[in-house]
């Protein structure tokens, strides 16, 4: 059974997604790692849960916005969703996702468990971006639950010209504050915005390096690794980029908590290199 059909029922679900943003960008609680939870990160999760549970396929769904794993049936894949990235943008209008790892094994589980993952841009248009193991990286138009294709075989520019750095300057290691530097030296332009699936979108798009560092008394930095990180790295070294916890690949590693938060840097190859340079103080 391929994993196609996982993304499918994301693509299928993704208007309906997007049609509960209008009356649903107020709170409603926190999430497990304590932030806001609005409505709509509520729906989106409940939507998703239910039309991937319904997946022979598919073993469990795991989520940022539940403690636990919800067992499915005997299936071969254990799916793990942010099921709305960036949901804090809906209030001033500003682009949101959805991002979708498909790992092999119960999650938390290894980078390297990954056999599949993809993401949708809820955007001026919606589109999703998806990486199949032994497959080209193919971004396609959703339009009435449908898929078209929009780009095969979509791959990192080899030019970069954009960098996203999250956190707060004051709060960077001297490692990162000299890393950004060396990007501003070499005239790429900032494009950050917020929520992460818009933020890689434009770095897939475009060339460059996005990143949420380790932080000055946040060594683990903000970005949860089962349910962003290490999907969005699968995506990105898929289309011929590369990832880094700021040491090592995020497809090297192995979250022993579900809710587990890592650095994340994602983008250029060569930029990467030298970010690892730079906190290596090579
Ligand atoms: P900050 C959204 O809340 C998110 O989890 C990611 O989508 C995004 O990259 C990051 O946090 C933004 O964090 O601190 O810039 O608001």
């Amino acid at each position: 059974m391929s994993t196609g059909r996982i993304f499918g029922a994301v693509a299928a679900i993704a208007g309906e997604i997007r049609a509960g943003f209008t009356d649903r960008r107020q709170a409603e609680g926190a999430n497990p790692t304590g932030d806001e939870q609005l409505a709509a990160d509520v729906r989106a999760d409940r939507l998703l849960a239910e039309e991937l549970l319904a997946i022979e396929s598919v073993a469990g769904y795991a989520s940022e916005e539940r403690e636990d794993v919800l067992d499915g049936g005997a299936g071969e894949y254990h799916v793990a969703c942010d099921p709305l990235d960036g949901s804090s943008n809906l209030a001033s209008n500003n682009p949101a996702g959805t991002i979708v790892g498909v790992y092999d094994r119960r999650p938390p589980a290894p980078g390297e468990s990954l056999v599949a993952a993809g993401y949708v841009l809820y955007g001026p248009v919606t589109t999703m971006v998806v990486a199949e193991e032994g497959e080209e990286v193919t971004e396609y138009l959703i339009e009435d639950g449908e898929r078209t294709v929009l780009k095969e075989d979509v791959r990192l520019p080899a030019e970069p010209t954009v960098y996203g750095i999250g956190g707060r300057a004051p709060d960077w290691p001297d490692s990162v504050a000299a890393y950004v530097e060396r990007l501003e030296e070499k005239r790429l332009k900032l494009r950050y915005g917020g929520a992460m699936v818009a933020d890689v979108n434009q770095v897939l798009a475009h060339g460059g390096v996005f990143g949420y560092p380790m932080l000055e008394g946040r060594p683990e930095g903000k970005l949860r690794a089962v349910f962003e990180a290490l999907p969005m790295a699968y995506i990105l070294e898929a289309a011929g980029g590369a990832s880094s916890s700021g040491t090592e690949s995020l497809l090297a590693a192995a979250p022993e908590r579900l809710h587990e938060r890592t650095p994340v840097f994602l983008g250029n190859a060569d930029l990467i290199e030298a970010l690892e340079a730079t906190v290596e103080g090579r």
